[in-house]
């Protein structure tokens, strides 16, 4: 396997520069150096159980320290954000779930999470003004903002969305480690999450291809910003307990998004459309003999390896 570091930029970033430098490349950047304002020094537990308040908050709560969505080893619960902020701040609570040293997760919903998309803007108003979010895209993009919380040692699972995303870490360290879209045949995808669950010792036998992805990773300081192109799978762990924030926005033409897409991970419409279309397909040659089967599926695959996948 490739291992592969994040390739760093130092110095703040304008929209202009994003467009020009950045965004053509298609792949992460660590972006360092831009001023995030007040929370950087205000973004501790106690201010944020303070000033976050009562609000009720669904949570992921684990027993493991790696959550996997595909087998579902986690459960969903709910909490006020004050109470969820004391636990996921602490190794070990005297009030808990399961156990004593479970872990806490949230990722900040819209109210009604299966139409209304996540605005940390609307639904921490009191946290606003502390934050200085860098904006690289033009605003009648912006798709969402996601406030992500979580107990240290904590990591979930490998997944792709399908549209531009900076990944900005605030309080504590998170590692990410990326693959390239190119890499999708090689992670055992299950719509948009991979089924290898512990990416850092995988079950060879049972994935095989995996020993062949190439990988980028970085570790994310409080301050750092991630870009994640679109496409490019993440694994994500804060190493402590961890305040960040994503931002998703379209850089397509919006007619290629999915409107009912709440959480920016519905594939495009033409490539919804292929995927029905080649399950038809499947369907026609289930029709032939197994030979046949076999002869003219390869025939398809290389027909789309030949007109489809960049050279
Ligand atoms: O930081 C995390 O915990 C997950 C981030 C993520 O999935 C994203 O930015 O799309």
């Amino acid at each position: 396997m490739v291992v592969h570091q994040v390739e760093k930029i130092n110095g703040d970033i304008n929209h202009q520069k994003f467009i020009q430098d950045i965004y053509p490349q298609r792949k992460p950047f660590l972006i360092s150096g831009h001023d995030l304002g007040p929370c950087m020094h205000k973004w501790n537990a106690d201010y944020l159980a303070d000033v976050g308040g009562q609000q009720m908050v669904k949570l992921h709560v684990a027993t493991q320290d790696k959550m996997n969505f595909i087998t579902k080893n986690f459960s969903y619960k709910t909490l006020p954000f004050k109470e969820f902020i004391r636990r996921a701040s602490a190794t070990e609570n005297q009030h808990y779930f399961f156990q004593p040293k479970e872990k806490y997760y949230l990722r900040s919903l819209g109210n009604d999470p299966r139409k209304e998309i996540a605005n940390f803007m609307e639904q921490f108003p009191a946290l606003v003004d502390d934050i200085n979010l860098p904006q690289y895209y033009e605003s009648s993009a912006f798709f969402s903002s996601v406030l992500r919380i979580s107990s240290g040692n904590l990591q979930i699972w490998t997944h792709y969305d399908v549209m531009d995303n900076t990944l900005i870490q605030i309080t504590g360290r998170k590692r990410v480690v990326l693959f390239s879209p190119q890499d999708a045949s090689n992670l055992y995808l299950q719509g948009d999450k991979s089924a290898i669950v512990d990416i850092d010792n995988p079950d060879l036998q049972k994935y095989p291809k995996f020993a062949s992805v190439t990988r980028y990773e970085c570790v994310l300081e409080p301050g750092d910003i991630l870009f994640i192109p679109a496409m490019w799978f993440h694994n994500c762990g804060a190493l402590d307990f961890s305040i960040g924030i994503n931002v998703f926005w379209r850089h397509l033409d919006y007619s290629y998004y999915d409107s009912r897409d709440t959480y920016g991970n519905k594939d495009l419409l033409p490539a919804a459309r292929a995927n029905q279309i080649l399950d038809r397909a499947i369907k026609a040659l289930g029709e032939l003999p197994d030979d046949y089967k076999d002869f003219y599926a390869r025939r398809l695959v290389s027909k789309i390896e030949n007109l489809c996948y960049l050279k």
